[in-house]
């Protein structure tokens, strides 16, 4: 069968059907989604906004070790969440929190794993979206694992799998989509292309024309678009959603956004992109375009507007207090699950760790301490 290889290239710009200010891009008018899902999209927005700031706040209160923040990239979270039924998998990475929020995961739970707990903080079964991967692209082979195991057995699951612009460098990314696309896995990549990879730009990552462009190497089409357009986000993802359902096989989108803090609070991003870059970033916020074409379509008005924030700020009430109780971890913990039958140096080590532990035992005089050094 001929392959027509134009039908798999993205377009040459990014889709995109709302403009920085909110007016809809001329063209494809009835592909702007239904008022009531961008209304939905914008809720979604407000509260991963304020969930990424409360978070950030925790670091700085030291009850969260890491937060690698997603602001400015808020229409891609949701968007990727919201096009996505009960029966599908979200496949996130450490960015991705706020997406595992907009999918319906407790967020005290979703920061376990940037808090430092040693698990992955939530039962990823309950709302099917896998633990947030720190190893980049290694989710991507899990993510069309399950979606091959899917098809195999007539379900009609749809994963979908996000990774950056960094990780499309990786050996898993390029695995992934070859064996995606052989056994037509119903799995849609979705690139959140932000830029940069901690201080790598875009253009020391990839020569590729697009990062979208990569996937038809593998007979996988790509689609590029405006990754600060949540409306252009739902509509392209919706269909590549509805394609892999139907049985097309993997997909790819690129969505073009922007990293608009540090890389993590352990970042100092002023010292390698400029500020005149960041301002030119914030003038195409996702947030401010979707608010503005829903009040000029008459669709949002202050209150429900001031009822969004108020959703954002409960959520966010519920983080922090969820963050500040203490836990105070067992150190045996360190030992537990990580072989079926522990190894000799661990046996070994748990016994030197118990020893350590009981030295500090209220009541132990300090005679037997002496005798046991
Ligand atoms: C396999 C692997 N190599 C290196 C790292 C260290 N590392 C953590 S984040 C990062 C940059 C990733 O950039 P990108 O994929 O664009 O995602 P972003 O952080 O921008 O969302 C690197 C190199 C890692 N986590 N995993």
């Amino acid at each position: 069968m001929a392959i027509d290889v134009d039908l798999m290239l993205p377009s040459p710009e990014p889709v995109a059907l709302l403009d920085p200010d909110g007016r809809p891009t001329a063209g494809d008018d009835d592909a702007l989604p239904p008022a009531d899902d961008l209304l939905r999209g914008l809720a979604g927005m407000v509260t991963a906004r304020r969930f990424n700031e409360q978070s950030s706040v925790l670091v700085r209160q030291g009850r969260l070790a890491v937060y690698p923040s997603s602001y400015g990239q808020e229409a891609c979270q949701v968007a990727a969440a919201q096009v996505l039924g009960d029966e599908d998998w979200l496949f996130p990475t450490y960015r991705d929190t706020a997406a595992a929020v907009a999918r319906g995961v407790d967020p005290v739970e979703v920061l376990g794993l940037l808090k430092g707990d040693w698990h992955s903080g939530y039962d990823p079964y309950e709302r099917r979206v896998a633990p947030l991967a720190t190893p980049l692209a290694t989710q991507l082979p899990h993510a069309v694992g399950v979606a091959h195991a899917a098809r195999l057995r007539g379900e009609s699951t749809v994963v979908l799998a996000m990774c950056g612009d960094g990780a499309t460098s990786e050996g898993d990314f390029h695995e992934a989509l070859n064996f995606a696309a052989v056994f037509r896995a119903p799995v849609v990549f979705f690139v959140q292309n932000n830029q940069y990879a901690i201080s790598v730009p875009l253009a020391r990552q990839s020569a590729a024309p697009s990062l979208a462009h990569k996937g038809v190497g593998y007979g996988v089409p790509g689609e590029l678009v405006d990754g600060n357009d949540l409306a252009a986000l739902l509509h392209v993802l919706s269909g590549a959603v509805a394609r892999a359902r139907a049985g097309a096989g993997p997909q790819l989108v690129e969505g073009r956004t922007y990293r608009m803090q540090a890389h993590t609070n352990a970042d100092d991003a002023t010292r390698y992109r400029s500020d005149a870059e960041v301002a030119a970033w914030a003038a195409k916020d996702p947030l401010l375009r979707l608010d503005a074409y829903l009040r000029a379509a008459g669709v949002l008005d202050d209150s429900r507007a001031a009822a969004h924030a108020d959703d954002a700020e409960r959520l966010a009430r519920h983080t922090r207090d969820g963050l500040n109780v203490d836990v105070v971890p067992d150190p045996e913990d360190l030992f537990r699950h990580v072989y079926s039958r522990p190894t000799p140096q661990l046996v070994e080590q748990l016994a030197l760790v118990k020893d350590e532990l009981s030295r500090d035992e209220p009541g132990r005089d300090e005679t037997s301490q002496e005798e046991t050094r």
